[in-house]
C-alpha cells in the first residue's frame, strides 16, 4: 500500500471509530494530515540499517589481516555487509545465539540479516590463527558472552577473542 493510498483510505477507516475521534478531526484535511503523521511513525521501527565491514590485509594502524570492525553493534533485523577489499578473504560464522551456518567464499561480499539478538563470533577461515577474527552484537544482548568466551579460537586469535569478550559490558 502506498502512502498516497493510506493517506486517501485512513478517513473512512478511522471514521468508523468512536464519535471521540471523530470530533477531534471534524475537517477531512486534519484527518489527512493525522493519517500521514500515523503511516511515519508506524514505518520507522521498520527501517533496518545496514553496516559496512572491510576485509583487510592491512588497516591504517598498520595491523595485518583484519576486519575493519572488530566489534560492531547492530539492532534485531539490521543487515552487515563484509567487503572483499584485500583479497583472500571470507566470513564464518563459529558461535553465535542461534548456532547460525555461514560461510562466505574467498574474494566475494558476505552479507547476513540478523534476526535473533546476541552475540555472534566469526573469522575468516584463513587466517583463523591470525587473530582475523569479528564480533556483532545484536539488539545490545551479552547473554550468550559464556558461550563466545569458551569458542574455539587458534594462535593468536585466542588471545584476541579474550581481550574483546572482556571489552564488552
Ligand atoms: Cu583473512
Amino acid at each position: 500500500m502506498s502512502v498516497g493510498h493510506f493517506v486517501r483510505f485512513m478517513p473512512e477507516l478511522l471514521s468508523a471509530y468512536p464519535s471521540e475521534i471523530k470530533l477531534l478531526m471534524s475537517e477531512r484535511k486534519e484527518m489527512k494530515i493525522l493519517s500521514f503523521v500515523l503511516f511515519s511513525v508506524l514505518c520507522v521501527p521498520a527501517m533496518a540499517e545496514n553496516f559496512i565491514i572491510e576485509m583487510l590485509n592491512k588497516d591504517a594502524d598498520g595491523n595485518k589481516m583484519v576486519f575493519s570492525e572488530q566489534i560492531i553493534m547492530v539492532d534485531v533485523g539490521d543487515t552487515v555487509t563484509w567487503l572483499p577489499t584485500s583479497k583472500g578473504h571470507n566470513v564464518e560464522m563459529i558461535a553465535s545465539p542461534n548456532n547460525l551456518k555461514y560461510k562466505s567464499k574467498p574474494n566475494k561480499k558476505a552479507e547476513i540479516t540478523f534476526d535473533t539478538p546476541g552475540i555472534y563470533y566469526y573469522w575468516c577461515t584463513p587466517h583463523k590463527g591470525m587473530g582475523m577474527i569479528g564480533l556483532v552484537v545484536v539488539g545490545n544482548d551479552f547473554s550468550n558472552k559464556n558461550q563466545i568466551a569458551k569458542a574455539k579460537a587458534f594462535g593468536k586469535t585466542k588471545k584476541k577473542l579474550k581481550k574483546l569478550v572482556e571489552s564488552l559490558s
